[in-house]
């Protein structure tokens, strides 16, 4: 089993990569945005509770995420590996699911952080609300959103770095330069399938 965190500030294209690293070489896509804006659109419990820390560009807290997150790994014991799409973004999220994955005798192997300057975040997530309606990506939110991933997210990176697994990858160049500038660091764990 491979087990990849993608990580960086809002925007710099976490979502977008994943798609492509998933199709590429056969493994699961686990998005706690996505995960969270599904139980929002089916206006269930969580997701009334979620949406609030949402529109104002905070952190979901930890335990929602962490319950959701567990569950969902459960769900697909015989996968080729996870890509951890916005998460952890907590340094409890960062142990929890070092914990999680002991448990199944697993672990994270890589954590691959996109590089991208504060500038072209905004530019590109004002660009995607105007067509996505996402409520969280308005000028003002997006600015909570990347100061909240400075005070609570960086130190994630901080973590993985002190056991030798956080490698960089410039994010603002095209999303196929950038997959492949990924991909050079996955294909020393695993091969495409593709
Ligand atoms: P997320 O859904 O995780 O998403 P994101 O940070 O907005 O974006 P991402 O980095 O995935 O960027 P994308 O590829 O879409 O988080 C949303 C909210 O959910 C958080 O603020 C928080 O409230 C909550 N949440 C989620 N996880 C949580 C957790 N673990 N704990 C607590 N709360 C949590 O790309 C953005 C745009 O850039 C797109 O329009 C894309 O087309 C464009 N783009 C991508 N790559 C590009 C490139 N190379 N060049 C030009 N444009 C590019």
């Amino acid at each position: 089993m491979f087990n990849l965190v993608l990580f960086g500030p809002p925007g710099s294209g976490k979502g977008t990569q994943s798609e492509n690293i998933v199709t590429n070489y056969n493994l699961l896509h686990i998005s706690t945005g996505d995960l969270l804006r599904d139980e929002v659109s089916r206006h269930t419990p969580l997701g009334t509770e979620a949406k609030k820390y949402m529109d104002q560009g905070m952190l979901v807290p930890d335990e929602v995420v962490i319950g959701m997150i567990s569950g969902k790994i459960d769900e697909m014991p015989d996968a080729r590996g996870f890509v951890f799409d916005g998460f952890p973004r907590t340094r409890t999220q960062a142990e929890a699911l070092d914990k999680l994955l002991e448990f199944k005798n697993t672990k994270i192997h890589l954590v691959l952080s996109l590089e991208v300057p504060e500038a072209d975040l905004i530019k590109r997530l004002v660009g995607r609300g105007e067509t996505s309606g996402r409520s969280d990506d308005t000028e003002e939110v997006i600015t909570k959103r990347i100061k909240e991933y400075h005070l609570k997210t960086t130190p994630v990176a901080n973590y993985y770095n002190s056991y030798g697994k956080l490698e960089t990858v410039v994010g603002s160049n095209t999303i196929e330069e950038t997959f492949k500038a990924l991909a050079k660091h996955i294909n020393k764990y695993i091969l495409p399938v593709t």
